[in-house]
């Protein structure tokens, strides 16, 4: 029975089988995104928030080698308070299954997973993207590619407003990703509700980003969608604020030679110490609110899939 390469848990292989929503959810921001103890606390409420939403959450992780999809609260808390745990993308998320290693999912491992087990739709904080000066560094997160390939959809706030937000919008509109504003045409900034460049589609409701996926798969097109849903008003950081920390951050990163994989947990790291915590309490409220409207996006998938099934059983 279990020649598959993941494991999921209980209440999600349950909630999958019987066509019940479901809301993937990433890890690395548990274990490289956000400090100890309020990683733990902001995976708890965001699993919480899901469920009452109507949608079971299953976070994804390695554990010990094991691909799981859907954690243990003790196991969570045990990944939260863990040090040196890999941070896996797509170039080592079966190095780490394959030699017995425990790590967390970034956005591109999430989607792999999560595309595996047949889950449609995942909430995050920010995504990987162009990195400022990626002109000489090569600095691409692979995040982008996974986008173009692996069908779900990925609910955020943003590109994090460390990045080059608007290198990173070419670089999805290169890879044909959809990158749609909800229910705003401007594109958001992670911590800012506005990036300055106008959100490329704009849909206003769970239910239309669920048909807008469910057309893409009826005319053949693989790949995911990147959903920018803006931090709620009353938790947004200003743009200008955000800036300055942003400033002092990467000169911090580039006098260390911070490099490679190290780079976004630096900043984040900087910017929540220059910030004197604000950063990470937009950071959770963000998260909560993307949480919220992936399951809302989860039920209204469910809902296509079932219709689907009874115009199938009508035709025959
Ligand atoms: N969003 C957050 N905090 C994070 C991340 C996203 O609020 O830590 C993680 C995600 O897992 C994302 C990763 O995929 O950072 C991007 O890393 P890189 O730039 O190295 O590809
Ligand atoms: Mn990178």
């Amino acid at each position: 029975m279990s020649a598959r390469p993941y494991r999921p848990s209980a209440r999600v292989e349950a909630a999958l089988a019987a066509g019940r929503p479901v809301v993937a959810l990433e890890s690395t921001i548990i274990t490289h995104g956000m400090p100890y103890p309020e990683n733990v606390e902001t995976a708890r409420a965001v699993e919480a928030l899901v469920r009452e939403e109507g949608a079971e959450p299953a976070t994804i992780a390695v554990v010990d080698g094991s691909l799981r999809v859907g954690l243990e609260d003790r196991e969570i808390e045990a990944l939260a308070r863990a040090a040196g745990v890999m941070k896996l993308s797509r170039a080592d998320l079966a190095f780490a299954m394959a030699t017995g290693r425990t790590g967390s999912t970034t956005v591109a491992a999430t989607m792999i997973a999560a595309a595996l087990a047949g889950i449609g739709v995942f909430a995050t904080g920010g995504i990987g993207g162009v990195h400022r000066g990626a002109g000489s560094s090569f600095d691409i997160s692979a995040d982008l590619d996974e986008l173009a390939s692996t069908p779900v959809i990925v609910v955020s706030a943003g590109a994090k407003a460390i990045l080059d937000i608007g290198k990173t919008l070419e670089v999805l509109e290169t890879k044909g990703v959809p990158v749609v504003g909800y229910g705003s045409s401007d594109w958001p900034a992670f911590w800012s509700r506005i990036s300055g460049l106008p959100a490329p589609l704009r849909l206003d409701t769970a239910g239309e980003i669920a048909a807008f996926q469910h057309m893409r798969r009826r005319i053949g097109l693989g790949g995911g969608m990147l959903v920018g849903n803006p931090v709620p008003v009353e938790d947004e950081i200003e743009a200008g604020i955000v800036e300055l920390w942003i400033a002092d951050a990467l000169g911090d990163a580039d006098r260390k030679g911070i490099a490679g994989k190290a780079v976004t947990p630096f900043l984040l790291q900087r910017i929540f110490e220059l910030s004197e915590g604000r950063s990470l309490e937009t950071n959770i409220a963000l998260v909560r609110s993307n949480a919220r409207l992936a399951a809302a996006i989860a039920r209204a998938l469910a809902e296509e899939t079932a219709r689907d099934a009874s115009e199938d059983g009508a035709a025959r």
